[in-house]
């Protein structure tokens, strides 16, 4: 899979060299290229916002900066994301589908966003362009929503998980049911214990319960 990214905020990108999405990067199952979004103004102030027609608190982001960022990058097998907290909410099953995707581009947008016309002009040619959020809150820009995205889908890339048992126990998320509790050694720690059927050798007898406690938390969190 390739990943471009066009931010005013470069350093923000500097924990995907860390981890498993440094490693994918290294094994070349990965590849990643941040841009940063200045170097595609003309103008002496390098000015990539302006106020909002109609009037409004805040600035845009300009649309002739973003079609020239974006032009290069662009290509029959692209996926565009544009960051905004208005857009479709991010979740485990978008994960998935992305993850299918050859190139993604993600487009993060400060200030109150970016001009409208940006994500129409790529849909109406043709291009597949989705406008994200990954929750109910609003961040200063969409560069942590996409570290956010990336990480989701790039564990989900072949060969990039250490043990790939991990994505089909956690298939549960995805239907509605959270995960267990986990516990490790030791057996007691600060008077607590961990439960006695974890440690009772009866493997039917502890998915049951795993079972139990998920739909548990499940409804505690509803
Ligand atoms: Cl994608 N951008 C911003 N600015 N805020 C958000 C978001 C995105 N998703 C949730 N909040």
């Amino acid at each position: 899979m390739k990943i471009d990214a066009v931010t005013i905020f470069p350093e923000y990108f500097a924990p995907l060299s860390l981890s498993l999405i440094g490693k994918a990067q290294e094994s070349g199952l990965l590849e990643v290229a941040i841009h940063d979004l200045r170097s595609f103004t003309s103008d002496n102030h390098h000015s990539v916002d302006d106020t909002p027609y109609g009037g409004g608190a805040g600035m845009v982001m300009k649309p002739e900066i973003w079609g020239q960022a974006l032009d290069p990058l662009m290509k029959p097998e692209t996926d565009l994301i544009i960051l905004t907290p208005a857009g479709r909410r991010f979740n485990q099953k978008m994960a998935h589908t992305l993850s299918q995707s050859e190139h993604l581009v993600f487009a993060c947008g400060r200030y109150e966003g970016i001009d409208a016309r940006v994500g129409q002009h790529y849909a109406a040619q043709g291009f597949r362009v989705h406008e994200v959020s990954i929750g109910d809150y609003v961040l200063g820009g969409g560069e942590v929503a996409s570290l956010v995205m990336i990480e989701a889908i790039t564990r989900l890339l072949p060969g990039v998980l250490g043990n790939p048992d991990s994505l089909i126990e956690e298939s549960h998320v995805e239907e509605g049911f959270l995960e267990y509790p986990n516990y490790t050694k030791p057996a007691i720690w600060r008077d607590l214990s961990v439960p006695d059927i974890l440690l009772s050798g009866n493997h039917g007898a502890i998915a049951t319960w795993r079972g139990e406690q998920a739909q548990r938390r499940a409804q505690e969190q509803s």
